[in-house]
C-alpha cells in the first residue's frame, strides 16, 4: 500500500467497489480529514458531514446513483458525496464564488437530484421520483436519506404518509444523531431517543430469546436478561412508530461499521416495498472539538485549528442576530408576558441568551415553523406576547398560519426574521428574498426592519406594544454603527431623514441604509452631487405623506432593498404612486433581480445585484446626470 491517498484515485463512485473494507475505512477517515481541512478555510456544515462519511460510501458501495435515486433531507450533509461524486478538487473553493455549492447542485453533477437546503422535502420529492419511475417500468432504486430532526417536520410526515402506499422499491434512510443543529425537541425525538442504542439490533434480539429459551439460569443472570429485555422492548419501538403505516423498519443499526452497513444496505436494497432503515451516526464524528460541541460546529465559519481546537477570528462589530439576542432579552426583563419560539435554531436566530435567561418563557418546536406560527398564535390568543424567531427564508414555510391564525385574528405575535436578503454562501436555497413581498399582503400586519442597533430595540419595543402582527427583518450581517442622531421610537409609518441632500433621495429599507449613507457620501466627495438618505422603516404601512413627497418633488429617487425587487418596498412604493395618480418617472427600484442568485460572500453578491455603496453611488449618479441634461435649468434645488 503507499502513500497515496485513496481519495486522489477516486474519480466515480463505481471506484469504490475495487476497495476491501480496510481501505473503505482508510477513505472515510481521508473524506473525514479533507472535510475539517477545507471547512475550517471556508467555513461551512462541519458535524454533520462527518457524522455521514461512512454511511455515504456504504450508500454508493451498494447503490448505483447514476441511474438509481439518491435525495439528501436539507442537504447540508452532502459533502462526502460530493468528494466521492467527482468533485473532490472543486471542494476546495466549498461555498466560495464559483465553487462548490454547499448543498446539492443539479448544475454540478448528475449525482444531485434537486437543489435543497429545507428541511423535510426529501421523502416527498423521492416518492414523486419513485412513483413516475415505477409507471415508466423503471427499475431503478430510489432512497432518501433524512435526519432524525427532520424526519419529525410536517412535510417529512406527509411524505412518508403518502410513500407507504407505494407499491415498489423505497428506501428511506433515517440518519439519527439524536441532534438537529442544537438538541432534538419534541415527543417523536424522545420516541427515537428510546430507541436509541448502537450494534445489530436484530441479531441482538435473536440471540437473547434463543438464551432465554434454553439457558437453565441462575437469578442474577435472570436479571440481567430481564433487563436487557425491556432495553429490547424499547428498540422494538421504532417498528411501531413506522410499521402500521406499512414501513418495514430495521435497525437501529451503527452508522460507523461500514461492512455492516453494506450488509444491511444490500438486504434492504433487494426489498420491493417501502422499508426505514436506522442508522445511529455521531456528530462531529473523527474531530474532538465537533464532537464535544456538535451544536457550534454544526456551521462553523472559517477558523484556524490550534493545539486541536478551533479557533475564530475576532469580529469587528457584533452581528444582527447578536444584537436581536441582547434586545430579545431586554424585552422579556421589562415584560413577562414575552415568550420566545424557534424551530430549531435557538442559535442561528439568537435565542440562547433569552433561553439561558427565561428557560419557562422558551420553546424550541424543531423544525416545525408552521407549528411555530400557529402556536405563537394560540399563546398570543390566550394572553402571552410570543416572538417567532425564524429566518426569512423558512418563514415562507408559514405563510399561511400568518395570513389565517395571526393575521385574520389580528393576533400580537411579533416575526423576527434574521437572514433577510443576500445570505452569502448558503447560497440561493437560503436567501431571505420574498418575506416582504408575501407578508404584504396580509391585511393588518406591520412590517419594519431596523438600520442600527438602536432601531432594533425600537422596532422591537414597537412591534410588543403595537398588540397587533408585527414582522422584523434583519440581515446575515454585521450591526453598521449607529445612525447620525438620537434614535426616535417608532412611530406607525413613519420613516426617518437620515441625510439631507438637495440633488436626488435614496430611499432605503433597513440594511439598505448604510451602504446609501456611504454611497451619498462618495458622490458628495466625488461628484460634488448632494444627496439625502431616507431610512423608510416601514414597507407596510409606508410613510406615505413623506415618499408621496420625494415622488412628487421630481428629483431622482432611489429605493434601495435587500430583497427581491418584485413585490417588495419598492413595489409598495410605485403602488403608492399609482395610487395617488403620481408621476414616478423620477423613481428608480434597485433590489434582488428576478434570478436565483448563487453562493459567494455576502458583499460580492451585494455587489452583484448593484446593492453595495460604489453601485448605488454609481445608478444614483446616472440618474441625476439625465435629470441634469434634460432641464439643465433645474440643477441643485431646482
Ligand atoms: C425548513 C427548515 N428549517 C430549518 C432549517 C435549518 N436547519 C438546517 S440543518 C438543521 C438540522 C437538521 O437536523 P437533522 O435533520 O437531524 O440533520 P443533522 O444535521 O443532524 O445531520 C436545521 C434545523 C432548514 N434547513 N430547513
Amino acid at each position: 500500500m503507499t502513500d497515496e491517498r485513496l481519495l486522489d484515485r477516486i474519480e466515480s463512485p463505481h471506484q469504490l467497489r475495487r476497495l476491501d473494507e480496510a481501505q473503505l475505512k482508510r477513505l472515510c477517515d481521508e473524506i473525514r480529514e479533507r472535510i475539517i481541512d477545507v471547512v475550517s478555510r471556508r467555513g461551512g456544515h462541519l458535524a454533520s458531514n462527518l457524522g455521514i462519511a461512512d454511511l455515504t460510501v456504504a450508500l454508493h458501495y451498494v447503490f448505483d446513483f447514476a441511474k438509481d435515486r439518491l435525495l439528501w433531507d436539507v442537504g447540508h450533509q452532502c459533502y462526502p458525496h460530493k468528494i466521492l461524486t467527482g468533485r473532490n478538487d472543486g471542494f476546495d473553493r466549498l461555498r466560495q464564488a464559483g465553487g462548490v455549492s454547499g448543498f446539492p447542485a443539479p448544475r454540478e453533477s448528475e449525482y444531485d437530484l434537486f437543489s435543497t437546503g429545507h428541511a423535510g422535502t426529501a421523502i416527498s420529492t423521492a416518492a414523486g421520483l419513485a412513483w413516475a419511475d415505477a409507471a415508466a417500468k423503471r427499475n431503478n432504486r430510489v432512497v432518501a436519506v433524512v435526519g432524525d430532526a427532520s424526519i419529525v417536520n410536517g412535510l417529512s410526515l406527509e411524505g412518508i404518509n403518502n410513500a407507504a402506499l407505494l407499491k415498489r422499491q423505497f428506501l428511506i434512510v433515517l440518519n439519527d444523531n439524536s441532534m438537529a443543529i442544537d438538541r432534538t425537541h419534541g415527543a417523536l425525538a424522545e420516541a427515537l431517543d428510546r430507541v436509541r442504542l448502537t450494534g445489530a439490533y436484530e441479531d441482538f434480539k435473536h440471540s437473547t430469546e434463543h438464551m432465554l429459551e434454553r439457558l437453565p439460569l441462575g437469578e442474577e443472570i435472570r436479571d440481567t436478561l430481564r433487563s436487557l429485555r425491556a432495553g429490547l422492548k424499547t428498540t422494538i419501538r421504532g417498528r411501531q412508530v413506522f410499521e402500521p403505516l406499512g414501513i418495514n423498519y430495521f435497525g437501529p443499526v451503527d452508522g460507523h461499521d461500514i461492512p455492516g452497513l453494506i450488509r444491511i444496505l444490500k438486504r434492504v436494497a433487494e426489498m420491493d416495498r417501502p422499508v426505514l432503515l436506522h442508522v445511529h451516526t455521531q456528530k462531529g464524528r473523527g474531530c474532538e472539538y465537533a464532537v464535544e460541541d456538535p451544536c457550534r460546529f454544526h456551521s462553523p465559519s472559517a477558523h484556524v485549528v490550534k493545539d486541536g481546537q478551533a479557533v475564530f477570528a475576532d469580529r469587528a462589530r457584533p452581528t444582527w442576530t447578536e444584537t436581536f439576542s441582547d434586545v430579545l432579552v431586554a424585552a422579556g426583563e421589562a415584560e413577562e408576558k414575552v415568550l420566545a419560539i424557534t424551530a430549531a435554531m435557538p442559535d442561528g436566530a439568537g435565542l440562547v441568551k433569552f433561553r439561558e435567561k427565561f428557560p419557562e418563557r422558551y420553546i424550541d418546536v424543531g423544525i416545525a415553523e408552521e407549528h411555530a406560527v400557529a402556536m405563537a398564535a394560540g399563546l398570543a390568543k390566550a394572553g402571552a406576547k410570543p416572538v417567532v424567531a425564524i429566518y426569512s427564508t423558512f418563514m415562507q414555510r408559514a405563510f399561511d398560519q400568518v395570513f389565517e391564525e395571526v393575521c385574520l385574528q389580528d393576533l400580537p405575535v411579533v416575526l423576527c426574521m434574521d437572514r433577510a436578503g443576500l445570505v452569502g454562501s448558503d447560497g440561493a436555497v437560503h436567501h431571505g428574498f420574498a418575506d416582504i413581498a408575501f407578508l404584504r399582503t396580509l391585511p393588518g400586519i406591520t412590517l419594519m426592519a431596523p438600520a442600527d442597533a438602536a432601531e432594533m430595540r425600537a422596532s422591537l419595543d414597537f412591534a410588543l406594544a403595537s398588540g397587533k402582527p408585527a414582522a422584523i427583518r434583519y440581515p446575515r450581517d454585521e450591526v453598521p454603527e449607529d445612525l447620525p442622531g438620537e434614535c426616535p421610537p417608532f412611530e406607525l409609518g413613519r420613516g426617518r431623514t437620515v441625510r439631507e441632500g438637495s440633488d436626488a433621495t435614496l430611499l432605503c429599507y433597513g440594511a439598505m441604509v448604510e451602504p446609501a449613507l456611504a454611497a451619498a457620501e462618495l458622490l458628495e466627495r466625488d461628484h460634488d452631487m448632494h444627496v439625502g438618505v431616507v431610512n423608510a422603516r416601514f414597507a407596510k404601512p409606508l410613510d406615505v405623506t413623506r415618499i408621496a413627497r420625494l415622488i412628487q418633488g421630481g428629483k431622482p429617487v432611489l429605493v434601495c432593498e435587500d430583497h427581491a425587487a418584485i413585490g417588495g418596498f419598492g413595489s409598495a412604493v410605485m403602488e403608492l404612486a399609482a395610487e395617488r395618480g403620481l408621476d414616478a418617472s423620477n423613481v428608480r427600484l434597485l433590489g434582488i433581480p428576478d434570478r436565483f442568485i448563487s453562493h459567494a460572500s455576502r458583499l460580492e453578491q451585494l455587489i452583484e445585484t448593484g446593492l453595495d455603496a460604489t453601485n448605488m453611488a454609481q445608478t444614483l449618479k446616472d440618474m441625476i446626470s439625465r435629470r441634469r441634461e434634460k432641464s439643465p435649468g433645474k440643477v441643485r434645488g431646482g
